[in-house]
């Protein structure tokens, strides 16, 4: 085929996407991997959300490649003025799709929509199908969006709707394994938000399906968040529509102590909030205060704060805001600007809510207890920390610090290290190995309480947890503060087995719930010992996982010996170092909250009381290797 400016031009900004894919798709991992993936679901998405197409399926193949399919009016096929076919131009010129559009809600415009002609520059080869006008149509390309077969016709068909298939290059991605629990959660979401549409996702690889559909979206959204808790009342769901804006709310508090607000702009999650969840907090706190003032239900003379308002509340916002008025903030985008946004949901939350608990007075009046209780316990706290630091209580928490941590000399927090090591010998090891300089060691005994539903109380009354609150310095609640932390990094260091997984897991549940701004900040890490040392040719080599063992055995010739470890305490002190202390050649995971959702199920399901979920779960999705997303 012969190149003529225009193609040159446009294969010269494919290899910009090839050369620097994290600048178009945030990373070459799975994340980036997946980004691919919700590029192209868009704009089948797109299309439903405009009322065209009821169905989208997506097929992941034997063959290395994700099939997306809708039944919407199929991507016109005429041709584009610069004399190729509209499909060819959508998926090799960069941004091209957008120019396309006009008015309405765009899923994909201004928070990650980068275009599909980046997922084919990714890919090693794609081949989009459009069914439109009684015609089959199709176009292929290959080696990062050269085009392999032009626009044809290809066949007659009475159905209308867009294909598209693509290979993501493996020269480009860590991994080009697509993760089906990934795509699941995703997808579900996106089905809870658009009432009516029906997500179909098949495996081919392991020959398994599901299929979501949702006809009042937003409260089955809540029940899921919430299946394992115990609900106070039936989910209170709003909506309205005001300045263009369009508002969907549905919320319910339970018995536990945490909140979980999940907000969305035009079906794209928020992950860091913005103005339409400021509007959502401040209607509440608004509503309850009036509520608690008319009813005399308050007792001083201070009203309640927000985080008392939220106490053990699940809520799911989520607006649609027209492109014009799209405003986002924050490096990762995250984060709705548009200040209409905070205005149309507050004015519209506090109407609907009030006339609800004006109408539901029982169930009113038990939510505003949960909120009374919160402020009186967090008044309590704040009074308990306030004379510790004042020096009036003589506190005899130093003397149980001094007794079992060992502290670092250094006295620069952000170079701090602390380890919070599962049992006493391993503790010894660790104590003896450490950097004395930077490292310091906090052995924990057994196993910690399971805070799924701790209250702050139950918290200050446990030693242990006691014991790492203080160790950090950092407060709990609403009152943690990672800058005040007495560590850069606090690394959770457990046995490679299921005990130790288990402990990680109450630990993180631990921070996710009283510390949860030390996640966010990335102060949290796993360490990552090795499973097994190999010994040969008088050299030591030190083995993470079976897949790498498996690897060296078969590359290794003559004769070795295998060592697996069965706990940190096998490790005598030097090696311990080694391996999964020194910051040469460790390697840590971190604790990342992308997604609180996930967490908080995951945390819920883990740690719940039901046991039937708990076990289902970890047979699915538990995965102690590198893979499991609690230790990326
Ligand atoms: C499987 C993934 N689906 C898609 O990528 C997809 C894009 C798309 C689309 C239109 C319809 N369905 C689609 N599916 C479309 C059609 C028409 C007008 N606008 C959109 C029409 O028939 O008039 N398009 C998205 C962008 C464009 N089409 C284009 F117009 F820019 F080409």
């Amino acid at each position: 085929m012969a190149y003529d400016d225009s193609s040159i031009k446009i294969l010269e900004g494919l290899e910009a996407v090839r050369k620097r894919p994290g600048m178009y798709i945030g990373s070459t991992d799975k994340r980036g991997l997946h980004h691919l993936v919700w590029e192209i679901v868009d704009n089948a998405v797109d299309e439903a959300i405009n009322g065209f197409g009821k169905v989208i399926r997506l097929t992941i193949t034997n063959s290395g490649s994700i099939r997306v399919e809708d039944e919407g009016r199929g991507i016109p096929c005429g041709k584009h003025a610069s004399g190729k076919s509209t499909p060819e131009v959508i998926y090799t010129v960069l941004h091209a799709g957008g120019k396309f559009e006009e008015g309405g809600y765009k899923v994909s415009g201004g928070l990650h929509g980068v275009g599909a002609s980046v997922v084919n520059a990714l890919s090693k080869k794609m081949v989009v199908t459009v069914n439109k006008d009684g015609k089959v149509y199709q176009i292929s390309f290959k080696d990062g969006g050269k085009v392999d077969s032009p626009l044809k016709e290809i066949g007659t068909t009475r159905k209308t709707g867009t294909t598209v298939e693509f290979w993501p290059d493996e020269t480009i991605f860590e991994t080009t394994k697509f993760s089906f629990s990934t795509i699941e959660e995703r997808m579900r979401e996106s089905a809870f938000l658009i009432n009516d549409l029906t997500i179909e996702i098949t495996d081919e690889r392991e020959d398994k399906s599901v299929s979501f559909h949702y006809d009042n979206g937003l409260v089955s959204f809540i029940e899921y968040i919430n299946a394992e808790k115990t609900p106070l009342h039936k989910v209170i769901d709003m909506t309205g529509k005001k300045d263009g804006i369009e508002v969907h709310v549905a919320m319910c508090y339970t018995d536990s102590y945490n909140e979980n607000i999940i907000s969305f702009v035009n079906n794209v999650k928020t992950i860091d909030g913005g103005s339409h969840e400021v509007g959502f907090k401040t209607a509440i706190t608004k509503v309850f205060n009036e509520y608690v003032k008319n009813n005399n239900l308050l007792k001083s003379k201070t009203p309640l704060e927000g985080s008392d308002t939220r106490e053990g509340l699940t809520a799911v916002v989520s607006v649609y805001v027209p492109e014009n008025l799209l405003q986002f903030e924050g490096q990762t985008k995250g984060k709705l600007g548009t200040p209409q946004a905070r205005s149309v949901v507050e004015s519209i939350v506090y109407e609907k809510l009030s006339y609800y608990f004006a109408e539901n007075k029982a169930v009113a009046d038990n939510i505003m207890e949960k909120a009374l209780k919160s402020k009186v316990a967090r008044e309590a706290a704040r009074k308990a920390r306030e004379e510790v630091r004042n020096g009036k209580q003589k506190s005899g928490k130093d003397k149980i610090l001094n007794g079992k941590l060992t502290k670092a000399a250094g006295k620069d927090p952000k170079k701090n290290e602390l380890f919070l090591v599962e049992g006493d010998s391993a503790g010894g090891s660790a104590k003896t190995g450490r950097n004395r300089e930077t490292q310091a060691i906090l052995p924990l005994r057994g196993k910690v309480l399971n805070c799924e539903k701790a209250s702050t109380n139950d918290i200050n009354g446990n030693e242990e947890l006691n014991l790492i609150i203080q160790t950090i310095g950092a407060g709990i609640g609403s009152d943690c503060t990672p800058e005040d932390s007495n560590y850069g990094k606090i690394i959770i260091m457990t046995d490679a087995d299921d005990d130790g997984a288990h402990i990680q897991i109450l630990l993180i549940t631990f921070f996710y719930r009283f510390m949860k701004p030390l996640i966010e900040a990335g102060y949290i890490y796993v360490a990552n010992p090795p499973l097994y040392s190999i010994e040969y040719n008088k050299t030591k080599e030190y083995i993470q996982t079976d897949e790498e063992l498996a690897l060296k055995r078969s590359a290794l010739k003559g004769t070795y010996k295998i060592n697996r470890f069965k706990g940190l305490g096998e490790m005598d002190a030097e090696e311990l170092f080694e391996t999964t202390m020194d910051p040469k050649n460790r390697s840590l995971i971190k604790v990342t909250i992308e997604d609180a959702m996930l967490a908080e199920k995951r945390i819920s399901v883990l740690m719940g009381d039901k046991v039937e979920p708990r076990k289902e779960w970890i047979n699915e999705n538990v995965d102690f290797t590198l893979e499991d997303d609690f230790r990326r």
